[in-house]
């Protein structure tokens, strides 16, 4: 396992690699070019640049998220094959400069979706909810704006403004995508690049739809173990693995975390953590990484990747806003930090138990 902290690059991200080398225990971060819209090729200097910049800090880039996937190939458009070319590409100057870790989601339309980014909790911190009640009554063309209004001045990622104007084609482009097809276009998004990960031993990570259930009436093909397991056993090439993030995957309470952390063993390439409290059916906020101060049990969840031998990076996932910061919504430095510092001492805490049963037993 390896500590990281996701960081968006100088310019896009308040928080600096000076303040994230200094939580204990976090020795890289996941970047990207915040810069570049789904379908544009990453350039070699760009990524030379900021590998530079992660690693002048002391810390080491541990892997990228995202890089975003061109609507065209997410639903088969005539034009797709020139677009997997570029991401092949990409991926191949990634591997080229020793980067071997690409998160990446196959969501339509919208990445993570939220109704609300400052929620203010009974201690005052703010957080991000959903609300299916409210996404029920709101015109998808909406969402842009109601996401605007409320991201604290910063672009967020997965709600590029440039792409999300267009939301009307984009809604057309998915007129007749259900979720067989979209399955089918990632099944063939991912075979057509794995010669280029298997070349370079680059790992794919996809990230599980957020909330875990179709919004807007897009489908949703990436939400629980069943899905998972289809996906990594059709395209059955080591590469091929997923992002565990328990906050989307949590989202719905029938997910049982640890199953999916064991069935998947071997598979799973990168660990976002974070907790989430269910307050109603279709309702929930981000708690605290505690276990106590949400739904899930983060103990557990942790148990589970040790004893299942997860050595890829882990990141702390969206933390509230606490101390007066006033970061990008789930993404500001202080909870972040509680939550890498809490997560780094489960860790500790259940490798010393294991190693502890392993010595006892040998009596
Ligand atoms: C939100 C993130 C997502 C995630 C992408 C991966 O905070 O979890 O935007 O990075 O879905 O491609």
């Amino acid at each position: 396992m390896q500590m990281t902290m996701r960081w968006f690059g100088p310019g896009y991200d308040p928080v600096t690699l000076e303040q994230i080398r200094q939580v204990p225990g976090v020795t890289g971060v996941i970047s990207t070019l915040y810069n570049k819209q789904p379908g544009e090729v990453w350039e070699v200097q760009e990524i030379a640049a900021l590998k530079k910049a992660v690693e002048d800090a002391g810390l080491q880039l541990a892997g990228i998220e995202s890089v975003n996937i061109h609507d065209s190939i997410k639903t088969a458009a005539p034009d797709r094959e020139q677009y997997l070319d570029k991401y092949t590409l990409t991926l191949e100057r990634l591997g080229q400069a020793d980067i071997h870790l690409v998160c990446y989601n196959f969501m339509p339309v919208f990445d993570w979706t939220r109704t609300e980014l400052a929620k203010v909790r009974s201690d005052g911190s703010t957080t991000m909810a959903y609300d299916q009640s409210v996404i029920d009554t709101i015109d998808p063309h909406n969402m842009q704006a109601l996401i605007e209004r409320q991201a604290n001045g910063f672009t967020l990622a997965g709600w590029e403004p440039e792409r999300l104007a267009k939301l009307k084609d984009l809604f057309a482009l998915y007129n007749n995508i259900d979720e067989e097809r979209l399955f089918a276009n990632l099944s063939y998004f991912l075979m057509r690049i794995m010669p280029v990960c298997n070349k370079y031993d680059i790992n794919m990570a996809i990230h599980p739809d957020d909330p875990a259930w179709p919004v807007f009436g897009l489908p949703r093909i990436v939400t629980n173990k069943e899905k998972l397991l289809r996906l990594i056993r059709t395209v059955d090439d080591p590469h091929n693995g997923i992002t565990l993030c328990t906050g989307s995957l949590g989202t719905n309470p029938e997910n049982d975390i640890p199953d999916i952390i064991n069935t998947l063993k071997g598979r799973i390439h990168f660990a976002h953590i974070r907790n989430l409290l269910h307050t109603a059916p279709g309702r929930f906020e981000e708690a605290a990484h505690l276990s106590t101060d949400g739904s899930l049990d983060i103990f557990a969840i942790v148990e589970a990747l040790y004893t299942s031998d997860f050595d890829g990076p882990i990141r702390p996932d969206h933390g509230r806003n606490i101390w007066g910061e006033n970061g990008m919504p789930g993404y500001g430095l202080y909870d972040r930090a509680l939550g890498a510092a809490y997560l780094n001492g489960l860790w500790e805490a259940i490798k010393e138990i294991y190693s502890r049963k392993t010595r006892f037993t040998q009596y």
